[in-house]
């Protein structure tokens, strides 16, 4: 059998095209872009490609609310017979208020009847917009890490998932953070479905994924370790991500987080990754999702921290040697020239870990 992990993907993750995020008021042309998928699919040229298999929406409800898939389903075809695009002059789904306690002051409240209020109900930032392909990208990126756990359900030791639109920032019934469906939370759970009794998830990405430790918060079965740029010095998402953050109920003492200073580079990086990684090894998890979120990386304009390609690398090292079977998702990393390169570094040296016997 191939010790290097095959890539799974799908021509439908390039259909979403977010064109803007709306940051502090102001559009920003999108950092999220369907060139990420080229910019990977070229650097892990030598790897087996597969192409997801549709798995259907009723998958998307292991971690997911109807209400929220319900939405993001049909949000965009509702957006364009309201007729914005001529009444506001953009034709991708804006939310423009959030019904945060601040507004509903434990009142009863309504459902919003109009589509511009009902996108703020689910919607979470002003950064994450429906477009007219956003739906069909997000379901092929869950596609893409389903079908990664069937490749490791059928005995491939490690999968690639290039899913496209990222994930760990989307909610049980929220999307936000560029993120839209929980790509990597799918895959724990189909892991778990598949018979594995603790699965750890290790986010890698720059930021904290705020989704993913929601989904799994109360849950003891699905560990979530993340290290990340301090929310506390200003980062998103700002209200969580924190090391008091340990779980809730059953789930008390498996969330891990490790926030690090802005700056912070491969020596401190990897310091916390062993960490979370002995973590993991001391929990005995029998399988392993990775949020690989290359945006750590010095060149990515997204984030202060300051990793390199030989950092990742040796995370890939640090990761692989748990000889875990594990399905490696792609999450942030924004800087095209380098984007591919810093994947490959990690997933060559996770293979090459994992392989060492
Ligand atoms: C998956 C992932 O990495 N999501 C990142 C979410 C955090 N985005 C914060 C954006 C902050 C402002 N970016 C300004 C971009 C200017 N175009
Ligand atoms: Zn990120």
């Amino acid at each position: 059998m191939s010790r290097s992990m095959p890539v799974v993907w799908s021509p439908e993750t390039r259909r979403h095209d977010p064109r803007h995020e709306v940051w502090v008021g102001v559009a920003t042309p999108a950092t999220e872009v369907a060139e990420r998928v080229d910019a990977i699919l070229s650097a892990v040229g030598g790897r087996e490609l597969v192409e997801a298999e549709p798995h259907g929406v009723e998958a998307l409800r292991s971690v997911h609310d109807p209400a929220l898939l319900d939405f993001l389903a049909t949000a965009h075809e509702r957006w364009r017979a309201g007729e914005y695009a001529e009444l506001v002059g953009q034709d991708r789904v804006t939310p423009y208020v959030f019904p945060t306690p601040a507004m509903t002051a434990g009142m009863p409240t309504r459902l919003p009847a109009a589509l511009h209020g009902l996108a703020g109900v689910f919607g979470y930032d002003t950064m994450t917009l429906v477009g007219p392909g956003t739906w069909q990208a997000a379901v092929a990126a869950a596609d893409c890490a389903l079908t990664a756990v069937s490749l490791v359900k059928a005995g491939v030791p490690a999968a690639y998932a290039l899913s496209r639109p990222p994930g760990h920032h989307a909610t049980p019934a929220g999307y936000g953070g560029s993120c839209y469906l929980n790509n990597a939370a799918l895959a724990a759970q189909a892991l778990r479905d598949a018979g594995h009794d603790r699965v750890a998830v290790l986010d890698l990405d720059a930021h904290h994924g705020n989704g993913t430790q929601a989904i799994f918060w109360q849950r003891p079965d699905v560990l979530y370790g993340s290290l990340h740029v301090d929310p506390a010095a200003g980062w998103f998402p700002h209200v969580v991500g924190h090391p008091e953050e340990t779980g809730g109920a059953a789930g008390a003492g498996a969330t891990r987080n490790r926030p690090l200073p802005e700056g912070t580079g491969d020596d401190d990086w990897l310091a916390e990754v062993t960490d979370l990684v002995d973590w993991v090894d001391a929990a005995g998890c029998d399988a392993l999702v990775v949020s690989l979120g290359v945006d750590a990386a010095a060149e990515d304009p997204e984030s202060p921290l300051q990793v390199t390609a030989g950092g990742y690398a040796d995370a890939g090292r640090l990761v692989g040697g748990l000889r875990l079977p594990s399905v490696v998702v792609q999450e942030g990393g924004y800087h095209l020239p380098s984007l591919g390169g810093l994947v490959a570094a990690y997933l060559d040296a996770h293979d090459a870990a994992a392989a060492v016997r």
